[in-house]
């Protein structure tokens, strides 16, 4: 598809260090997949510094925008692009609030982990970012275009 809306919206999601060390990487896969969401893209990195500052751009005026480079570039993350109806916001519901101490049990957050700045996960907060961080971190060959039949089950 040309249009990346509707059933086709896509999203961008990494599992950060803490969430790879804390072997949550299958948990938070498995969650996304039961709820109905297609994964098209997904690789395990070690980030780089540039990389990651591209990618917090926004926040390069706050306080943790260089311990929140340094965090991230600690170890590897799983980078993932996931697919479906009303991914971008259902995902970000599905993670819970930045702050886990304003997560709800039930979601990642709430559910795994207790420090804002040790949140297990990320997740694009709007189309326009998702299409921003897609591009940043996947090349356009690296993500799948699967056999549209098999939506059926889900739509
Ligand atoms: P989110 O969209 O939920 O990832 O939140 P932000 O873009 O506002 O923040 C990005 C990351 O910065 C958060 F996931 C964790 C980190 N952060 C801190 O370490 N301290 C803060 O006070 C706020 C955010």
């Amino acid at each position: 598809p040309t249009a990346w809306t509707g059933i086709n919206e896509r999203t961008f999601l990494a599992i950060k260090p803490d969430g790879c060390q804390r072997r949550l990487v299958g948990e938070i896969i498995k969650r996304l997949e039961r709820k109905g969401f297609k994964l098209v893209a997904m690789k395990m990195m070690h980030a780089s510094e540039a990389l990651l500052k591209e990618h917090y751009i926004a926040l390069r005026d706050r306080p943790f925008y260089g311990r929140l480079v340094k965090y991230m570039s600690s170890g590897p993350v799983i980078a993932m692009v996931w697919q479906g109806l009303d991914v971008v916001k259902t995902a970000r519901l599905m993670m819970g609030e930045t702050n886990p101490a304003d997560s709800l049990p039930g979601t990642i957050r709430g559910d795994f982990c207790v420090d804002v700045s040790r949140n297990v996960i990320h997740g694009s907060d709007s189309r326009e970012s998702a299409q921003r961080e897609i591009a940043l971190w996947f090349k356009d060959d690296e993500l799948i275009c699967w056999d549209q039949s098999t939506e059926s089950w889900i739509y």
